[in-house]
């Protein structure tokens, strides 16, 4: 059986070696221009126009065609998507798995639903990635990417919260904690998949340590780890830095955010995703 994944833009990865593998963008819009969360963004240019753009930015999920599409004609498909509590995508693709499987019968269409996002949907998709090469069938490996979910893990820190203020993805007490210069919001992807705010940190030295903590105490103990990071790369090798100092033998990778991360993180954001 041929099985492909598909995620979405918000996991901000753009290829996948090994296995037959698809992105379907997530849009971040408003009334002078939109951006499509592909290949082609020039993510850097996006945050410059939209800290100096004025009026209001949103977003929107992809829809059931662009899952449809992106599905091809697979006979197994996992999809990994963002958190279905703060965005339509996992809804869609679910959708689009039941137009699928009945437009073909004998195919299969998982859709999880990742709880989460960025790095933590990264993770899965490499997990995925393993199960399918192993040669695993398609119900071991749904049990197996089940079980793998429960144990991982996202933690961010924020200087800015505006956008998932203005968009209404966080509590407003939250987002009236970081007007302040130099405040550091960290916090989790909680177990229902919304942002669960755990410290306001004074600069970003306590915010790293808040973080490190909170690792160890989601039971990291040196596994994987995927670091994105908005716009600030030297960020990300300080975290990569820290995890090292504390975990040498963790295997830690950073990458730059894509459109979606980009613009609810705000620069200078950082995500990590881990194994407890
Ligand atoms: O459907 C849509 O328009 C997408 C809406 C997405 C809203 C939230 C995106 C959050 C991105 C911020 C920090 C980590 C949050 C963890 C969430 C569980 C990144």
């Amino acid at each position: 059986m041929d099985i492909r994944i598909v995620v979405d833009s918000s996991a901000n990865m753009l290829s996948l070696e090994g296995v037959p593998f698809r992105v379907v963008p997530l849009k971040i819009v408003n009334d002078q221009r939109e951006y499509v969360d592909d290949a082609s963004l020039d993510v850097p240019e996006m945050v410059g126009e939209l800290s100096a753009y004025k009026g209001k930015t949103s977003t929107s999920c992809p829809n059931v065609g662009e899952w449809l599409e992106a599905f091809g004609d697979a006979e197994g498909v996992f999809t990994v998507a963002i958190t279905s509590n703060l965005s339509g995508a996992h809804n869609a693709a679910v959708q689009a798995a039941e137009v699928y499987m009945e437009e073909h019968p004998g195919r299969r269409v998982c859709c999880l639903d990742s709880l989460s996002t960025g790095p933590e949907m990264e993770l899965i998709a490499l997990r995925l990635r393993e199960l399918i090469q192993e040669g695993l069938d398609f119900d071991t490996i749904e049990r197996k990417i089940r079980d793998y979910m429960n144990r991982t893990h996202l933690l961010f820190m924020l200087e800015r919260v505006e956008n998932l203020a203005k968009n209404g993805r966080v509590n407003p007490l939250v987002a009236k904690a970081v007007g302040i210069l130099g405040i550091r919001i960290v916090g989790k992807a909680s177990d229902v998949g919304t942002l669960q705010q755990l410290h306001k940190c004074r600069g970003e030295r306590k915010g790293l340590d808040a973080m490190m903590q909170e690792m160890s105490d989601l039971g990291f103990v040196g596994g994987r780890v995927s670091i994105s990071h908005v716009c600030n790369e030297a960020l990300g090798y300080t975290v990569r830095e820290r995890i090292l100092e504390r975990w040498p033998t963790a295997d830690v990778q950073v990458a730059p955010t894509r459109g979606l991360c980009s613009f609810y993180a705000e620069r200078g954001g950082v995500l990590v995703g881990f194994e407890g």
